[in-house]
Order: C-alpha cells, then structure tokens, then sequence
C-alpha cells in the first residue's frame, strides 16, 4: 500500500514537471524555430538595427537595404556576403544552425569609417531541443524513482 501511494506521488510528480518543462516560457526574444525575415538597413557608417536576434534552427532571409551608398554586408561564422546598392536590396537565406553571437560587417568600401561599421547576429538556442532533453532527463529521473518506489512496497505489489 505504502510503495503503491509512493509510486503514484512519483507518477503526479513526474507528469506535473512534465507540464511544466513543456509549457513554461522560454526565457528569450523568440520561442520556436520558424522561417524569419531580417531585414537590415545600411547607411553610413551603421546597421540598424545593430543587433539582430533569431533562433537556432530558424530559417533566415537576410535582407539589406542600403540607404545611402552601395554597403555591403558579411556574416561571420555563416559566411555569407551581400551587396545593397540604393534601391536594390541584397538578400541570402540560411538556416541558423548554430547559436552564438556572430559578428556583420561591411564588405563593400563605403567611406572613411567603413572598418567601423559593424552589426551583431544573435542565434539563440533552440527551447524545443532543451525542452526536449529535460523532458528526456525527466523521464529517467521519474523512471528510477517509480522503480525505487515499487521496491519499498511491503507486499511486494507493484503496479504499472
Ligand atoms: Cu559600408
């Protein structure tokens, strides 16, 4: 009776964590992976916004706009270089696959401050992975505990 109580305290306690590693709010500017557009306007000698935010698996489109003169754009760690000349945008879609702080930089000589112009890419890490390897760590915590708690049964009963 004791082990029976016992194994069902884990079982509630188990599901309610479940419910709560799955539901909680991720601490993070984006939720879940998805297509993303970013779009970037370039002048002299700035990207705005300076920092972009997405998520790792995030399908991404990057799109550069240039407000003044020809800029360029490249993304380091993803390796992707574009051009925006004013009035047409660049643009190149990638997949986020690995989270970091990645560094944007002009790649097109666009005047005297051109080494200083500079952006930052943020790749937040996935939530539905981590999501999923605490559900996983769960399941054999809980796993454990319900075997553990079978074995204290007096009676021997075990349930299932
Ligand atoms: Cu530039």
């Amino acid at each position: 009776m004791f082990g029976l109580k016992l194994q069902s305290a884990v079982l509630v306690a188990a599901s309610v964590l479940a419910l709560v590693i799955l539901v909680a709010p991720w601490p993070g500017p984006v939720a879940s992976p998805g297509e993303r557009e970013v779009r970037v306007r370039a002048r002299q000698y700035a990207y705005t916004p300076g920092v972009q935010r997405v998520a790792q698996g995030d399908r991404v489109t990057l799109v550069l706009e240039a407000e003044d003169v020809t800029h360029g754009l490249y993304l380091d760690g993803y390796d992707i270089d574009l051009v925006a000349v004013p009035g047409r945008a660049g643009r190149a879609t990638f997949v986020a696959d690995r989270p970091g702080r990645f560094r944007l930089r002009c790649s097109k000589v666009c005047g005297t401050l051109h080494p200083f112009m500079l952006g930052e890419l943020v790749v937040a890490p996935n939530s539905p992975f981590w999501r999923a390897m605490g559900l996983a760590l769960l399941a054999a915590v809980a796993t454990v505990a319900f075997l553990w708690a079978g074995r204290r049964d007096p009676a021997g009963r075990t349930s299932a």
